[in-house]
């Protein structure tokens, strides 16, 4: 039998070990040192991070990049605390990531003590679920339990807060009997039971569908079933900004990115088409605009592995919570193939003859547009990279005019937009697939926020490279005042340090540029260094992401670029 004595602290480094785990990110702390002192004997890297917010990022974009559940490890109070951005941010984007915080002694819990705080029950709406472990033997079955918990279903962000007495305590391990076994809560009341054959029956019937993919695409590993099932029926494909590179940018029928700031042709084909068939996406209000004038033409299919998500936002004709691999499976036997002529024309004829985004063969003006610097970043990347971005202007434009080809190459904070996600899951990112070419694509405001975690990207000794888009402004917010607030920049002008003095100083190689010609040297002396590099691209300052479709409106009635502009965005514009 494969019993073993341990305390708590090795309990829980044994059952990390267990679960696969090679790399934690954390801070250590009162609460937890009984951890990290057992840490040491364990096969596993810790990476010290300069915030906690920065080890809740770094696990989630490790686990973005990779699949794998990304591990952050804080202490009680301020340390817990400061994971709930971090946290929260995993939440709204499905991503599995298991925090473990010190808490006080259990005895001394609700006594006020010495940086106790109730970090259960703040993280209660946060994560998808949480434990308190007050004793030595629950700390390997409720660690091991969070693993499964995190990447089951719908993943998402587990809490193990684990009380000092339960590291310090010993206790009796029976690994066989630390195996989880989870059983799914199944309510026959809930929406959800549409078939495949309705599913099939409204496809075949359709004359102009449209497959609008999310990131449940990538989560499910759907990404070789969606493009069969849009090539048997010759279906375009819609993109949310987290499903961006679950069908490749380049596949004829990928359409682009649907939404606030996604492209005009995609908007109106929305709501335009007939069949409306959403695949792992959640119909965020971001994606829809106005609900009430939402594809009023469109019957709907929603497959969606969380029975919550259907007949939320939308409702919809066939409902079904499933994993969105096997469901498309079952599809694709009874799909009648169609060529769908005219809905295609239809489209062209939407996309007009700038389908394509000519930007680079535009002349150059003397200014140096966010755009350009995208675009010319993945051409000279070859579209390869792994791209981080941060929340923002840039984070639209890098949406908009790097062309992601693979699963998992944008990570990107969308539902809960937390500024300051960049550069720490860039971090994660790399650590996850060390051969990636790693990329940060951040805003002058969000770099400032956890600007701190270079020197961890240092001491890691890690090769990444910062593009920071420095207009002199938080750009978005700006956007909106000039569109909404008759341009009373209220509190959105922002300074900066000198970016390239202050990456010297961390020893990171550094270059400003504020000219388009000098883009290409930069990136190419960026790529080449082995170490953290930084650019800061000092862009056009009061340019607006376009097109917009203002907040509550209806998709449809978008904002477009005023012409004459230098950048084209279609050709209806
Ligand atoms: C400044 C800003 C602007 C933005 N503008 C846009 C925009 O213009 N367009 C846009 O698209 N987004 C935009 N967003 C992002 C937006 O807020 C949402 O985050 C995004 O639309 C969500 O995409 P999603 O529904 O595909 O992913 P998620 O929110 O991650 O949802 C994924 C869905 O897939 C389901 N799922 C998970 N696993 C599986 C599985 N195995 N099988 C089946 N289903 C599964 C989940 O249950 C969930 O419902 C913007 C964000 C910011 C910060
Ligand atoms: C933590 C946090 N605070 C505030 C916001 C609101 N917000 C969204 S975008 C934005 C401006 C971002 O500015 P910057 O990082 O310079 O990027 P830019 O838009 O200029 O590209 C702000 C303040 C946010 N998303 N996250
Ligand atoms: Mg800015």
């Amino acid at each position: 039998m494969a019993t073993e004595t341990m305390t708590g602290a090795q309990a829980l480094w044994a059952a990390l070990v267990r679960e696969g785990v090679t790399e934690v990110f954390g801070y250590p702390g009162g609460a937890i040192l009984p951890a990290y002192d057992a840490m040491l004997a364990y096969p596993i890297h810790h990476v010290l991070v300069r915030h906690e917010q920065g080890a809740t990022h770094m696990a989630d974009g490790y686990a973005r990049a990779s699949g794998k559940v990304g591990v952050a490890i804080a202490t009680s109070g301020p340390g817990a605390t400061n994971m709930v951005t971090g946290i929260a941010t995993a939440m709204l984007d499905s991503s599995p990531i298991v925090c473990i915080t010190g808490q006080v002694g259990s005895k001394l819990i609700g006594s006020d003590a010495f940086q106790e705080t109730d970090i259960t029950g703040i993280t209660l709406p946060i994560t998808k679920h949480n434990y308190l472990v007050t004793r030595a033997e629950d700390v390997a079955p409720m660690v091991r339990e969070a693993f499964a918990v995190a990447k089951s279903g719908r993943p998402g962000p587990v809490l193990v807060d684990i009380t000092k007495d339960a590291q310090t305590s010993s206790c009796e391990v029976d690994w066989d009997a630390t195996e989880p076994h989870l059983t799914e809560a199944m309510d026959d009341e809930l929406p959800g039971d549409g078939t495949a054959a309705e599913a099939v029956a409204l496809i075949n019937a359709a004359e102009r569908p449209l497959i609008l993919a999310g990131h449940g695409v990538t989560l499910s590993g759907a990404e070789r079933e969606i493009i069969t099932l849009a090539e048997k029926g010759r279906i375009p494909i819609a993109m949310t900004l987290l499903g961006i590179g679950g069908v490749p940018a380049g596949h004829p029928l990928n359409l682009g990115m649907m939404g606030m700031h996604g492209e005009a042709w995609v908007n109106t084909a929305i709501q335009e088409a007939d069949l409306l068939i959403a695949l792992g996406m959640r119909f965020d209000d971001r994606v829809t605009g106005n609900l009430r004038t939402y594809a009023q033409k469109a019957r709907k299919i929603h497959v969606d592995i969380d029975r919550a998500e259907l007949n939320k936002n939308v409702r919809v004709d066939v409902a079904i919570a499933k994993d969105l691999r096997p469901a498309i499976a079952e599809w694709l036997p009874k799909l009648a193939p169609n060529a769908r002529d005219e809905w295609h024309a239809r489209i062209n004829e939407l996309k007009g003859d700038s389908a394509v985004r000519d930007i680079q063969s535009l002349p150059d003006d003397g200014h140096l547009y966010a755009a350009h610097v995208i675009n010319d970043l993945w051409r000279l990347t070859d579209g390869n990279a792994v791209v981080v971005t941060d929340v923002g202007q840039h984070q639209m434009w890098e949406a908009q005019y790097y062309k992601h080809d693979t699963p998992r190459s944008l990570i990107t904070s969308g539902g809960l937009g937390t500024m300051g996600f960049a550069l720490p899951a860039a971090v994660g990112a790399k650590m996850a697939r060390p051969d990636a070419e790693v990329w940060v694509v951040v805003g002058d405001g969000g770099f400032q926020m956890t600007m701190c975690e270079l020197a961890t990207a240092v001491q890691e000794g890690l090769d990444i490279n910062i593009c920071i888009i420095n207009n002199g402004y938080l750009g978005m917010v700006r956007q909106w005042q000039e569109f909404f607030y008759e341009k009373r920049y209220a509190a959105t002008p922002i300074s900066g340090p000198d970016f390239v003095k202050l990456a010297e100083s961390f020893g990171i190689q550094a270059r400003a540029v504020d000219q388009r010609c000098d883009v290409e040297s930069a990136v190419t002396a960026a790529r080449r260094h082995r170490g953290v590099s930084l650019i800061d691209f000092r862009v056009e300052q009061e340019d607006s992401v376009y097109p917009m479709v203002p907040a509550g409106a209806d998709l449809h009635k978008m904002i477009r670029r005023p012409s004459p502009h230098p950048i084209v965005e279609t050709a209806a514009d």
